[in-house]
């Protein structure tokens, strides 16, 4: 039978990251993935990164080229009845964001592993896992057609919602907390120039709008759409028009258009599993989170559960001690949380939850208040450029 440290189940984002930190400690891992290197390469999420997440991508030795083509971001706009207001988040946090594609992430991420001798097995099915309440857990999959088997040590599931991992926890062992919102995100991808240097998240009676970008010359748009929406009801021209309308005026007169290179429409969601460990399995990111992706958290919480699982694990190898792995499920949920907390606010305050005028204006008394109150601000940006870890766990 097989033999590792950690078997990882999935590729993403937080089980390449877990793997490429573990093995800068020289901690072997195996990393299994349902997919393809190119499918999950290609999927389009994510945008916009947290300076913690900046930092653990470059402590991982994969943040070369995002120090490079990565856009370094001081503030965003919130724009509502007509106008737009700066929030100023250096000048309130002393801190940045960043703006850098997943898809960059997960390339970084797959050259840095995957091209340096990582041991990833694309293409597997049937994952089972097993024994991981006790300490010889194992894991086996089907590959090219042949059962293999893998003993280890631990098991992090870095599978996603729809991973294998949570749905292998017994239902009287686990609470899930969940929430649907009644509408979607239609997110389209453009080689046009952003409208703005910076973000701009707007509150609509049509619907909110988001505008963000990839680099200079690519954008990224949002606009809240109804649930059973589809691809097909929105050509480009249509998106173009109803961006437009959800944007002040002056905003609109310069939107550069162009063929979208990409469409998508995405449910939102808030889920939480709980506890996040059993025994010698750890789930991590969104295999036990989910949140809507207005506070642009759902990357940078998945990055941060790997920061505290990869030093739980190296002080497990290298000092013998369980303290911080015993700890990583408190912790873990402490900032998941707050940033549950945080998503769901600002998803409250900048969507449109049907026709509802009186919900309307406290939504514009909020955000009038938002931008005459120096300490709303500064919480709004001290959430959005992510909770300092002693604050969030
Ligand atoms: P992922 O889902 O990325 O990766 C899980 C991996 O496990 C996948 O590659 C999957 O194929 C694999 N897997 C699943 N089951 C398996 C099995 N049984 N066996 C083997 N492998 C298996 N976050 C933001 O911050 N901002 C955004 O704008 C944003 N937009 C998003 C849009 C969409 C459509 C989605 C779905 C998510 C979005 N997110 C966004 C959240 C997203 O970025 C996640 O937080 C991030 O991908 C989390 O990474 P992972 O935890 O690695 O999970
Ligand atoms: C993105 O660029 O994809 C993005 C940015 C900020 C968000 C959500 C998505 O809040």
């Amino acid at each position: 039978m097989q033999q590792t440290r950690v078997v990882i189940v999935g590729a993403g984002p937080s089980g390449l990251l877990l793997a490429q930190l573990l093995r800068r400690h020289g901690i072997d891992s195996v990393v299994l993935e349902q997919r393809t290197r190119h499918y999950v390469e290609a999927r389009i999420r994510a945008g916009l990164l947290e300076q913690g997440t900046v930092d653990l991508l470059r402590e991982a030795g994969v943040g070369e080229r995002m120090a490079r083509e990565g856009l370094v971001h001081n503030g965003f706009e919130v724009a509502f009845e007509g106008r737009a207001h700066r929030i100023d988040l250096h000048g309130l946090t002393g801190s940045q964001v960043t703006v850098y594609g997943q898809t960059e992430i997960q390339r970084d991420l797959d050259h840095g592993f995957v091209d340096n001798g990582g041991d990833v097995r694309y293409g597997v099915e049937q994952v089972v896992i097993e024994g991981y309440e006790s300490a010889h857990p194992r894991v086996s999959f089907t590959m090219d057609g042949v059962r293999q088997e893998i003993a280890c040590d631990f098991i992090a599931g870095c599978d996603g919602f729809h991973g294998v991992c949570r749905r292998s926890i017994p239902s009287d062992a686990i609470r899930i907390y969940e929430r649907a919102y009644p509408f979607c995100w239609l997110g389209i991808l453009a080689d046009v120039e952003p409208l703005s240097d910076e973000l701009i998240y707007a509150n609509h009676v049509r619907g909110f709008a988001l505008c963000s970008m990839r680099s200079r010359t690519r954008s990224r748009y949002y606009i809240q759409c109804p649930v059973n929406d589809t691809i097909a009801s929105w050509p480009d021209e249509r998106f173009w028009d109803e961006l437009r309308s959800r944007l002040p005026s002056a905003h609109a007169a310069r939107l550069i258009t162009g063929p979208a290179i990409e469409k998508a429409i995405a449910p939102l969601r808030s889920f939480v599993a709980e506890p996040m460990r059993f025994g010698r399995l750890f789930l991590v990111g969104d295999a036990a989170h989910i949140v809507p992706p207005t506070g642009a958290k759902g990357l940078n919480l998945a990055a941060a559960d790997v920061r505290v699982l990869y030093q739980a694990l190296v002080e497990h190898y290298r000092l013998g001690s369980d303290t911080a792995l015993d700890e990583y499920s408190s912790r873990g949920l402490a900032r998941v949380w707050k940033a549950m907390r945080f998503s769901g606010w600002f998803t409250m305050l900048m969507h449109q939850f049907g026709d509802d005028p009186f919900a309307h204006k406290l939504q514009l008394a909020e955000l009038n208040y938002l931008t005459e109150s120096p300490a709303a601000s500064q919480s709004l940006a001290e959430n959005y450029v992510g909770l300092k870890f002693d604050q969030s766990t």
